[in-house]
């Protein structure tokens, strides 16, 4: 959408009146999809069920007056398989008119993806159904994925939204925090549910909310761990335990830098790079003050820091009066 994905993020207010243009530039048709949202049934944008399908080079207007509050999605509903796998998704935040009680400070928005791209190719294949191999925070794997970065004390919102072919439990780390809402809008404090991981089914969002009081660097990453790492190959032998003695030197002479891997487990793939076809990543990556993390794929550092004055990178914490763990 605009040449990006997720598209751009719109926001508006409950109440408002919203007159959204869509112009197809695609090479088939398509449509958009309020996901979530209370409005006429022409409106709804099903392909054929509620209005025509916008053909390419036209443009269509969507109008509606927004009758609630809370984190909603667009998307085509129209061929969705090929134009979702493509990357067509991203959020509609409706703030309440009265403003968030209590008030927030921090508001995060991450769409959770993921992908097969083939080795050596770049288009992602909508054809695959179960077997992803790249899994994205707002179409990023770590290390490239945004660090969140909150100063200490401040009450954050983070909205998840899913339109994958998976459910992606996401975790954080050194706080509890509760599922204030859904895309079915928000949910009364009374009946708030204290987490530590929020899961997000696919064609929902989920909103997590917590005061930001653990100053450090905390993971936050989907708890599926295959998501939590980038391209591998699943069918491979499982070699842990296995004594590969002697084994290098017999298949090296087949095929030259070969390496016996995997006995121990797979740490090392974390610190090594063996290389691979254009336009691949390593399986395992992202370098720490302590070493390799060893992660890939929806994985990012929520960073919370005291004294802070702006919200650019603040590099890795320093432990000032923390405790880390160390030999003994
Ligand atoms: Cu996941």
């Amino acid at each position: 959408y605009n040449g990006q994905t997720p598209g751009p993020t719109l926001e508006a207010v409950e109440g408002d009146r919203v007159r959204i243009l869509v112009t197809n530039h695609l090479p088939e048709p398509t449509t958009v999809h309020w996901h979530g949202f209370i409005l006429p049934n022409g409106m709804d944008g099903v392909g054929g069920l509620t209005q025509k399908h916008i053909p390419p080079g036209e443009t269509y207007a969507y109008e509606f007056t927004l009758k609630q509050h809370g984190v909603q999605m667009y998307h085509p509903h129209s061929d969705e398989m090929v134009q979702m796998a493509m990357g067509m998704q991203g959020f509609f935040v409706i703030h309440p008119k009265d403003g968030y009680k209590p008030a927030v400070d921090r508001h995060f928005c991450i769409f959770l993806q993921e992908w097969f791209v083939e080795p050596g190719t770049s288009t992602p294949n909508p054809n695959i159904m179960t077997d992803f191999n790249l899994f994205t925070f707002n179409s990023r794997v770590w290390p490239g994925t945004d660090p969140l970065v909150v100063k200490l004390n401040q009450r954050v919102r983070i909205s998840l939204a899913n339109l994958s072919m998976d459910s992606h439990p996401i975790h954080f780390h050194g706080h509890h925090g509760w599922l204030v809402g859904t895309d079915g809008g928000p949910v009364p404090q009374s009946a708030w549910v204290p987490q530590t991981t929020i899961n997000v089914p696919p064609g929902t969002t989920q909103t997590l909310e917590f005061v930001a009081d653990n100053p450090g660097d905390w993971a936050f990453h989907c708890h599926k761990n295959h998501h939590a790492m980038n391209v591998m190959n699943h069918e491979i032998a499982n070699l842990i335990g296995v004594n590969q003695e002697g084994v290098s030197e017999k298949v090296r002479s087949l095929v030259p830098g070969y390496m016996a891997m995997g006995q121990a487990g797979m740490h090392e793939m974390s610190e090594m790079n063996m290389g691979g076809p254009k336009n691949t990543l390593p399986m395992m990556t992202g370098t720490g003050q302590f070493g390799p993390i060893s992660m890939g794929g929806m994985f990012t550092v929520l960073k919370i820091r005291d004294g802070i004055t702006s919200y650019e990178d603040p590099g890795w914490y320093k432990h000032p009066d923390g405790p880390v763990a160390s030999k003994v």
